[in-house]
């Protein structure tokens, strides 16, 4: 059995677990949460990434002995290095306005199709490409590192990129598995910026003691740096019929295949070929996920078990949105948001606060519906199951009417789906016997048994409802 510590910054809140892990065990204890989200300075939208790096250090300060450390967060974003190894800047959240009109600049200089054929991934305004594209590359700048990389360059001082995320950057060759120098240099960047790729379970290198407070000689073990990575590992399926929601501030719906899937159709929809622990591919959509109700929580300062009961008693189908669309995006007053798309969609604006949680799960809910039909058609598979994992599987309305819109049983769980993820592909590097993912989803289904959700309901008002917000299929 081994002790580790899982990092998993989510963009919501970050996370230190430590985690006892082997053959039959596989526990998960907090030593440290902290607050993550956007912080606006200067006109722009950073995050505060040294708070979330002394968090860490407060974290694994108090872990006492262990075998190792693995790192996840969101994707897409990066800090920059100079040749004396500093940070260049405060590294600029994705939900920054710079980079507006910036993908559709690009896109007039590299045709979607050439894009797509070479990454696979979904068109999102924030994709690193546009982000670097947005402003210069500062002349100092020699080194990029995504989020998990710099904190894992601080704890050890060593530097690479993990491949789950560089997948993330629209840089990345999907099929060659690796940077793309082509579009590297379609892009004006310099080839030389980008690190050498990492694979999960790679050792990185040793914690600085001095720099860091820590132990000495702890082994820092690359992971599935892209917490979306991370999640599918921890999915407790069984087989492959299955599909996901990754569920928290986004939403991740999709399958898990053993190939890129890079059709006209693919494209046209809008599905992503994110690299996946051993060698799969995370073929899913972002759908704007529980965003807009966080961000209506921050603006009606209101507790979310009551908006979730306030939700739960609304009645049903009173107004639905479009949650993927751009106006949702930025932070910001997210109830006068949807009141202004309900006018525009010739829909009454909820009535009240009830009423809004309800709108914004109800039309979840038929998003994930889409995406989950259009991910199971293009890539000629059916599923049995929808597994939802991440901190939106606790709500249970959300879950219900998840299952009732897809028609398919919802399994709910584990919350900590990324931590999990993470621990075990450290615990595999480090020797225990994992020989690949199924024996490790095997593992998170016995210790972390899923909550069911049968489909309830009439599927006609999900075809209505799905034709008041889409048109007619
Ligand atoms: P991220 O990794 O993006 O930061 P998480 O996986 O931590 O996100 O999930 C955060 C979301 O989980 C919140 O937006 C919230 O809606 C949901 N959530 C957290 N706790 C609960 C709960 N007790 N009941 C219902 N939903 C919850
Ligand atoms: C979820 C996530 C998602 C990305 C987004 C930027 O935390 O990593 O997979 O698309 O953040």
């Amino acid at each position: 059995m081994k002790r580790v510590a899982a990092v998993d910054l989510g963009a919501s809140s970050g996370r230190v677990m430590l985690s006892e892990v082997g053959a039959d065990v596989l526990k998960l204890r907090e030593l440290n949460r902290f607050w993550n989200g956007p912080v606006r300075v200067g006109g722009r939208l950073h995050w505060d990434v040294l708070h979330l790096y002394r968090s860490i250090l407060e974290g694994l300060a108090v872990a006492g002995p262990i075998d190792s450390i693995g790192i996840d967060s969101w994707a897409v974003d990066y800090g920059l290095l100079d040749d004396a190894g500093r940070l260049l800047g405060n590294p600029v959240h994705y939900r920054d306005s710079r980079t507006d009109g910036v993908m559709e600049r690009v896109l007039s200089t590299i045709p979607t199709t050439e894009l797509y054929a070479v990454t696979g991934l979904q068109q999102l305004p924030f994709n690193t490409i546009y982000q670097l594209a947005a402003e210069k590359l500062p002349a100092d700048a020699i080194t990029l590192l995504m989020i998990p990389d710099l904190l894992a360059y601080w704890l050890t001082g060593e530097i690479g990129v993990e491949r789950t995320n560089a997948s993330t950057t629209q840089l990345y060759d999907v099929l060659a598995r690796d940077w793309s120098d082509e579009l590297i240099g379609r892009a004006g960047l310099p080839r030389p910026v980008f690190p050498a790729l990492r694979e999960p379970g790679e050792v990185i290198g040793s914690v600085l003691p001095d720099e860091t407070g820590l132990a000495a000689g702890t082994p820092v073990i690359a992971v599935g740096s892209h917490d979306t990575a991370s999640a599918v590992v921890a999915v407790p399926a069984v087989g492959e019929r299955f599909a996901y929601i990754s569920s928290g501030t986004w939403s991740l719906v999709g399958l898990e295949l053993d190939a890129p899937v890079l059709t006209d159709d693919a494209r046209e929809a809008n599905f992503t070929n994110e690299g996946g622990v051993d060698g799969r591919t995370r073929f899913l959509r972002n759908v704007m996920g529980l965003w807009i109700l966080q961000e209506c929580q921050r603006v009606w300062g209101a507790d979310l078990d009551d908006l979730l009961r306030a939700g739960a008693d609304a009645p049903p189908f009173a107004v639905l949105i479009d949650p993927d669309a751009p106006e949702f995006l930025a932070p910001g007053n997210m109830p006068a948001r949807i009141d202004e798309q309900c006018l525009r969609t010739g829909q009454e604006p909820p009535r009240n606060r009830g009423s809004a949680v309800r709108c914004i799960l109800e039309s979840l809910a038929l998003a994930y519906r889409r995406t989950l039909r259009a991910a199971q058609t293009i890539a000629d598979r059916e599923v049995d199951v929808l597994h939802v994992i991440g901190g939106g599987s606790q709500n249970e309305l959300l879950c219900q009417l998840t299952a009732d819109a897809c028609g398919v049983p919802v399994l709910a769980g584990p919350v900590e789906a990324s931590a999990l993820g993470n621990v075990l592909v450290q615990a595999r590097a480090l020797g225990e016997p994992f020989p690949d993912l199924s024996a490790m989803r095997a593992l998170v289904r016995s210790t972390h048994s899923p909550r069911r959700y049968d489909p309830q309901g009439k599927p006609a008002d999900w075809d209505a409802a799905e034709s008041r917000v889409f048109g007619t299929r």
